[in-house]
């Protein structure tokens, strides 16, 4: 039944993404099957936060078509199932697209965010790493709003974008450390709105004065301003997520393999085996010498 799925998720068929990200949102994605399906490219993973109301499901619809115009496929993880991106659907199966609507290039998801203080739902890495798989190059994740200093935004995401409203100055008075600590970009959202310029004259004198400078800019999903800008910024951030983070996600997957196979090895009785540990119990081989064997018999075991 799994198998029949990943066959069809490697043929790009988005049913099976949404099976199996169905599956992972409960947690009951089978622990090999991201190996399985381990995506040679990491994608470029967006944080869009911000306090409830500030236009975040606005600003993450329009910037699909922003990511589809520059020909990168996107996958929106909608951490809000409210948001009005997938129609209000609560969760399961259901994938509606934005724009039209048989855009292979496009796959989102409204997620139920964590109980509690948390802005982010359950298994969200493991989403993730199913997206890359899939090929998305654009992984766009909608925060819940809530609890916009988390941290594990700022693990998850490479960029991790601020929302403010232009009469939230104040807020960020009160929360200026914080919100820098976590984001990359902030901006100054629906700015059709009056008060916006000044706002925007305010956060940036704020953001100037944080180590590193924090960039600000000015945008609404209203009119378009600023989204092109904003994509531009994003784009250009460093991947945070290097692949040096992928190379430890291979060795993490080598070092559960070998576990797998040394202790099948000592349950079957495999001799060789068996006499190293022995021979290493009785201090006759070092560590290094039985461990280099054993790896060997491993290895070379048909
Ligand atoms: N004036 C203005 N209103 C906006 C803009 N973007 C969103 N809104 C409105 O703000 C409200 C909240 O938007 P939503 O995207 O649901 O915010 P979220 O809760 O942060 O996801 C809605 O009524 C939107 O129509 C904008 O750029 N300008
Ligand atoms: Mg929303």
């Amino acid at each position: 039944m799994i198998e029949r799925l990943i066959e069809r998720f490697r043929h790009g068929d988005r049913l099976a993404l949404a099976r199996l990200m169905s599956l992972a949102a409960r947690g009951e994605l089978p622990r090999d099957t991201l190996g399985a399906l381990q995506s040679s490219k990491p994608a470029r993973v967006v944080a869009i936060t911000g306090s409830g109301g500030v236009g975040k499901s606005s600003l993450v619809g329009r910037l699909i078509t922003v990511v589809r115009d520059q020909g990168l496929k996107v996958a929106v993880l909608a951490c809000d199932p409210q948001s009005p991106l997938s129609g209000g659907a609560l969760l399961g199966d259901r994938v509606r697209m934005a724009g039209k609507p048989d855009d292979d290039g496009v796959f989102i998801r409204s997620l139920a965010a964590l109980s509690g203080q948390s802005a982010l739902a359950a298994h969200l890495d493991t989403m993730i790493r199913l997206c890359e798989a899939f090929g998305m190059e654009v992984v766009l994740i909608e925060t819940a709003g809530a609890g916009q200093g988390d941290t594990a935004v700022h693990a998850l995401a490479d960029v991790v974008v601020l929302l403010l409203q232009p009469e939230t100055g104040d807020d960020l008075q009160r929360e200026k450390a914080g919100v820098f600590e976590v984001a990359d970009v902030l901006v100054v959202h629906k700015a059709d709105m009056p008060g916006a310029e000044q706002a925007f004259a305010q956060v940036r004198a704020a953001a100037e004065l944080a180590t590193p400078p924090v960039p600000v800019l000015k945008a609404s999903a209203r009119t378009g301003e600023g989204l092109a800008e904003l994509w531009r910024l994003v784009a250009g951030r460093p991947l945070r997520r290097q692949a040096d983070q992928v190379d430890k996600d291979l060795l993490v997957a080598i070092q559960e393999e070998l576990a797998r196979r040394f202790e099948s090895a000592l349950a079957g009785g495999v001799k060789g085996v068996r006499d190293l540990v022995s021979r290493w119990r009785q201090g006759s081989v070092s560590s290094h010498e039985a461990a280099t064997a054993v790896l060997d018999l491993l290895l070379n075991e048909p």
